[in-house]
């Protein structure tokens, strides 16, 4: 092969690889709520207006964190504070919920979900390509 031929090979093999991490391998980092602040809010919730416990989520690319550990059956607000302008984050989609909600830019917006009993609840973009899990445990 030539050198251009080269060229063209590597930079297609590190453009997929690229592709694979950004979708795939960032962010696996896990947030979560705990039982016990759960109940420190229901506890407090005679005094203020706490409402349910709330997890932060940011959208630039994908989500982050990518996954959320929540109680079963607890309400939980989740909050996607979406900081991209490209179109594949414009949506949020929870199958199991029947939600699926726009996400202005530059905005945040709450979704509340109860999950029934433990386990693991997949959101993911409009079409398929950025996932996240809430995963609840009993
Ligand atoms: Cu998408």
């Amino acid at each position: 092969m030539t050198g251009i031929e080269w060229i063209v090979v590597l930079g297609g093999t590190a453009t997929i690889v690229w592709i694979n991490w950004y979708f795939f391998a960032s962010s696996p980092v896990t947030a979560s709520v705990t039982a016990s602040a759960v109940a420190s809010v229901a506890t407090a919730g005679a005094t203020a207006t706490a409402g349910p416990p709330s997890i932060t989520i940011t959208v630039d690319g994908g989500y982050s964190p990518q996954s959320v550990q929540v109680p079963a059956g607890q309400p939980v607000r989740l909050i996607f504070d979406r900081r991209d302008t490209g179109s594949c984050s414009d949506e949020v989609v929870f199958p199991d919920f029947g939600i699926r909600k726009f996400l202005p830019t530059g905005q945040q917006t709450t979704i509340e979900i109860t999950p029934p009993k433990a386990g693991t609840y997949a959101f993911m973009c409009g079409m398929s390509m950025l996932r996240g899990s809430v995963i609840a445990v009993a």
